[in-house]
């Protein structure tokens, strides 16, 4: 099973005319809200501070962007760049998720919103640890929030009754040694209730740091519980804009909206451009659905 390419792809050009997104724009978060696709994505301009750029599109192809980011450093620990945001809209607000970096390392953080234009800083919310790739699951389950998150190289889950507190922290998956997920993996864009389960999309690294994506299922009640993962990537870079860019032979993914059964996955590719891949949801789930499961990780 492989995610299709849109054909209009790359979907969103770095814009030499504006210094903060000169240089790459990728790894950005989308949702479909109002019958509109919002995107916001992660702009490099030549200084290579990360800033996140606003867009809009009716058909989730053609973008309309605003020309100033709507979302930049502030504090000393994201000083030199917001990374990689992921929206989860949850109990009426929209929480972006992203990475801090600065010279004390990388951090989780959260902000949010109620228009995706103006945000709200809710700070670090995994204190005094390098840590990325975490997603807010969009409700609670079993009366707390829930949270995915990366403690490299493994994924691990986190509970929470406020979002800024997070506790019962466990690893869920672990990369499959050997294989296109050698090295780490880290979950894409928030898990996608099904009824078959939790759907997510995920990155994972290889030996020789190739970029890959892949899915799996995690139990509806316990999403610690990996129902079943796709043996092979269902995305890996091929494209010449995937394969050279800022950063060599990578798909990233934030963002994984489901349109009328259709399911859209955005990705960075090379660090340089946005990209689009998309599959029927009944598709990849019918694929899922015949991939093995795993015990549960300790
Ligand atoms: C990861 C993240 C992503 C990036 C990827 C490949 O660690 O920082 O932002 O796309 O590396 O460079």
């Amino acid at each position: 099973m492989r995610l299709e390419r849109h054909k209009h792809n790359p979907v969103l050009l770095p814009n030499p005319s504006h210094a903060w997104e000169a240089l790459n724009v990728f790894n950005a978060a989308v949702v479909h809200h109002n019958g509109l696709f919002h995107m916001l994505y992660r702009a490099q301009g030549l200084d290579y501070v990360s800033h996140i750029g606003y867009a809009v599109s009716e058909d989730g192809v053609h973008w309309a962007r605003l020309d100033t980011p709507v979302f930049s450093p502030a504090e000393s620990w994201e000083a030199r760049g917001v990374e990689d945001p992921r929206i989860t809209y949850l109990e009426g607000h929209f929480y972006m998720t992203y990475t801090g970096y600065s010279p004390i390392g990388i951090r989780a953080a959260m902000a949010r919103s109620q228009n995706l234009i103006r945000w709200e800083r809710m700070g670090i919310i995994l204190p005094n640890e390098n840590n990325k790739d975490h997603t807010l699951f969009p409700e609670k389950i079993n009366g707390r929030y829930a949270l995915l998150h990366r403690r490299p190289p493994d994924i691990w889950l986190a509970y929470s009754d406020d979002l800024v507190h997070w506790t019962d922290h466990r690893i869920i998956m672990r990369p499959r040694p050997g294989t296109w997920e050698h090295l780490k993996i880290g979950a894409g864009g928030p898990p996608l209730r099904t009824d078959e389960g939790w759907l997510i999309i995920y990155h994972a690294v290889d030996a020789n740091r190739v970029y890959r994506l892949g899915a799996a299922l995690l139990a509806l009640d316990d999403p610690g519980v990996v129902l079943h993962r796709s043996p092979t990537p269902i995305l890996e870079p091929t494209e010449v804009w995937e394969v050279r860019g800022d950063v060599p032979n990578v798909v990233f993914t934030c963002a994984n909206v489901v349109v009328d059964g259709m399911l859209y996955v955005y990705y960075g590719g090379a660090d340089r451009v946005m990209a689009l891949a998309t599959c029927e949801l009944d598709a990849l789930l019918a694929y899922l659905r015949q991939c093995p499961g795993e015990p549960a990780a300790a």
